[in-house]
């Protein structure tokens, strides 16, 4: 693939440079600028697109020691150990020359507003001024924010006050903190400092000094992204982002959590082993991968257990059920205890895979789901082969969705490329098909299929009908519970009126430190995609079925059939170029057509959107309340507008605002259809007329592109 890859651009460049040199001759056509316009963004961007791999779980669960791991660097990411890390997005890419990090921060707007919510949520009523409130879960964490910044007691202190207040660092001049190195370890050595908070730096009078300012900033911080030398374990072009489990309190940071995750092509849900059974956590972030699987990007998911070498031995014999094969040595017991492991998180995912997508989905019939990973293990070889810590399995699999990826990028890469040559051997014939063309009916027939076309996905966006009002429904004769569930937790719990606030302020999506991520909208729209997730994903997938890609391909074949038929039965000689670009054409203009649809992420995201701009007032009202059972008041406000909301047609708007996304999409591509196909026309019947110019000639580099056409599809 690298040599293609190589000699493709080459081409490119080649046409390029021959078509720009031509192009300085006076009387140049337009059809030499319509060709170098098509070659251009071909020859810029070559780098392709990278390849997001997503390692999504909680803070401990093993994200950083296995990057580290991964591309074999035993202390590169700063591992939490005791003290916590931030938790923020952190980017791991193999591009560089060398040890790079990028601390970005908040901008100043984005800071402000949180500090506004900060301050509101840690302000005690008056009433409670004498009670000395534990600060635990999520007021503490704002305190400890607060504190770290703007020293000790500033969470008495009013906003006005504090945002008078000079920073530790001059956030509007350095959105930015350039970090490099030589060494992986000399990074991660300056990187620390930024990225660890110390437990007891909060009651203290923040330092003056470097290090000290530094350690100041971790609440500011928005994302950061490290670049380490090209290697060989991991390919050029593969991304690694390390995703915190639950979002953040920070508006701009939990929107670039959502977008991280829906960006990704693959993700990895990382979770400790002795949590992962029987522990929820990551039971929610398989859940919320399910989403962004239905999203669009992401097209693989796989349960990745960490940290196997954490067995006792004695217990775990203890424990073991089945005692038929006898086990003396730890390495035995861990490889048991990782069989064990993986059939039964296997079984889970299966089922609720099978849940939410089309019994037939290839996920669902991959045979690894699950890896069961020892990062300490890979440096120690104490009791584990590096093969049986599974990172050069997790390599291998990483390098397997690389050139799927790629493939499917070069393959897009050489159609173009492809097209344009056709195209310019086009320009060069002097066939004139226009009247074969105009008596062969194929215009009457392409619009004849258009309309065919758009029926089907109308046909196809039906089927989503019933599992829509079913889940109305549900939704309808739900929402009380989910309420509840989400909200009425033990009002006796102390803090629980400022998580309720927090919700309020972030209008129902709130990532809680103490109670993970609440999003209330979400799990008020939730009975409603539990019934229409194997649907849409069923409508949407690139798999044959009932699904519009489906339509598409139909659609596509039945105009090439048509096409070869009309130029073989034509008496003019020699059409074969011809041919090839109309299917080459074809070709591209379907594949473009199939990424618009991708892009249905905006669609399938809709229904808490459409629910939570109808909360909005709502939200906003209970955000103020202060004082004496603001718990009790702001739960009323909520539960009594969501009741009228629900009266009043909530879910049935969220479901008809989806469906109309729907047809906008439809809408979209029909146009985009139409456009497309009259310019492929013109195109395909313009010729050279007698005595005008000859373009240079591309006999050379039109086999070239053919031959690798050719062997890419084959591959
Ligand atoms: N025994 C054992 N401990 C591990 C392993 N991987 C990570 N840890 C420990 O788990 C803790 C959290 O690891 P870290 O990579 O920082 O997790 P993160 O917060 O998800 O990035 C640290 O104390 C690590 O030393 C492993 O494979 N085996
Ligand atoms: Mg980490």
């Amino acid at each position: 693939m690298k040599s293609m890859e190589s000699s493709i651009w080459k081409v490119v460049n080649i046409m390029y440079e021959t078509l720009t040199t031509s192009l300085l001759q006076e009387n140049m056509s337009d059809k030499i600028k319509y060709l170098t316009d098509h070659l251009r963004p071909l020859k810029t961007k070559f780098s392709l697109d990278p390849i997001y791999i997503g390692l999504f779980g909680s803070t401990g669960a093993g994200k950083s020691s296995l990057l580290n791991a991964i591309v074999d660097q035993q202390f590169f990411l700063p591992v939490s150990g005791r003290e916590t890390c931030t938790s923020c997005i952190v980017q791991v890419s193999n591009r560089g020359e060398n040890y790079e990090a990028k601390i970005h921060l908040l901008s100043l707007e984005e800071w402000d507003e949180e500090l506004k919510n900060l301050v509101e949520l840690v302000k005690k009523p008056k009433e409670e001024e004498e009670e000395e409130e534990e600060e635990e879960g999520d007021v503490g964490e704002a305190v400890r924010k607060l504190r770290v910044l703007y020293g000790k007691d500033a969470e008495a202190r009013s906003y006005s006050d504090l945002s008078s207040m000079k920073l530790p660092v001059n956030i509007n001049s350095s959105k930015c903190i350039q970090l490099k190195a030589a060494q992986a370890e000399e990074l991660s050595e300056k990187l620390d400092p930024y990225i660890r908070c110390h437990s007891d730096q909060d009651v203290e009078e923040p330092a003056q000094d470097d290090v000290g300012t530094k350690m100041r900033l971790w609440p500011l911080i928005k994302y950061v992204e490290v670049t380490i030398p090209k290697s060989d374990v991991i390919p050029e072009g593969v991304v690694f982002m390390d995703i915190p489990g639950t979002g953040d309190y920070n508006s701009k940071r939990d929107e670039m959590w959502k977008e991280t995750i829906n960006k990704c092509s693959v993700i990895w849900v990382v979770s400790n082993i002795e949590r992962v059974v029987g522990d929820k956590v990551h039971e929610v972030l398989l859940t919320e991968s399910i989403k962004a699987y239905q999203g669009g990007m992401c097209s693989d998911i796989a349960l990745v257990v960490t940290k196997s070498d954490n067995l006792h031995l004695e217990e775990y014999l203890r424990e073991r059920k089945q005692n038929n094969k006898p086990i003396e040595t730890k390495h035995d017991a861990i490889l048991e205890s990782n069989t064990t492991v993986k059939e039964k998180k296997s079984r889970g995912m299966k089922k609720k895979l099978e849940k939410r997508l089309p019994s037939d989905s290839e996920i669902l019939h991959k045979p690894d789901l699950v890896y069961t990973i020892s990062a300490t293990e890979y440096w120690q070889k104490m009791f584990l082969t590096k093969e049986e810590t599974e990172i050069p399995k997790l390599r291998k699999y990483v390098r397997n969705i690389y050139l799927k990826e790629k493939k499917k990028l070069l393959m897009d890469y050489v159609t173009q490329a492809l097209d344009i040559v056709l195209l310019a051997e086009n320009f060069n014939s002097t066939q004139d098909m226009v009247n074969h063309y105009q008596q062969s009916g194929l215009e009457t027939f392409v619009e004849e299929k258009i309309k065919a076309l758009e029926e089907d996905i109308e046909k196809c966006f039906a089927q989503l009908e019933q599992p829509l009002n079913e889940g109305v429904e549900e939704a309808k004769s739900s929402h009380q519970e989910t309420f509840i569930r989400l909200l009425t937790r033990d009002t006796g719990y102390q803090g629980f009126h400022k998580t309720l606030k927090a919700v309020c302020q972030k209008n129902g999506v709130y990532a809680s430190p103490t109670f993970a991520r609440i999003d209330l909208n979400g799990a008020l729209a939730q009975p409603i995609y539990d019934k229409i997730d194997p649907m849409f994903a069923n409508i949407f997938r690139n798999q044959k079925g009932t699904s519009m890609k489906s339509c598409l391909d139909m659609f596509k074949y039945s105009i090439q059939e048509k096409i070869r038929d009309v130029w073989t039965n034509s008496a003019v000689a020699n059409h074969n170029c011809k041919l090839k670009l109309f299917i080459a054409k074809t070709n591209i203009i379907l594949s473009t057509l199939e990424r618009e649809i991708q892009k249905k992420l905006d669609i399938y995201q809709f229904l808490p959107l459409s629910i939570q701009s109808d909360l909005q007032p709502y939200y906003e009202e209970a955000a103020k309340i202060q004082g004496r059972q603001s718990c009790k008041k702001m739960q009323n406000i909520l539960s009594e507008n969501i009741e009228r909301e629900t009266q009043w047609g909530m879910f049935e708007r969220a479901k008809e605002k989806m469906k109309m996304k729907l047809q906008e999409l439809k809408d979209t591509i029909m146009t985009k259809l139409r456009t497309d196909i009259s310019t492929m026309l013109k195109l395909a019947l313009s010729y050279r007329e007698e005595h005008s110019e000859r373009l240079p000639d591309f006999q050379n580099e039109y086999r070239e592109i053919d031959r690798i056409h050719v062997a890419l599809q084959r591959m």
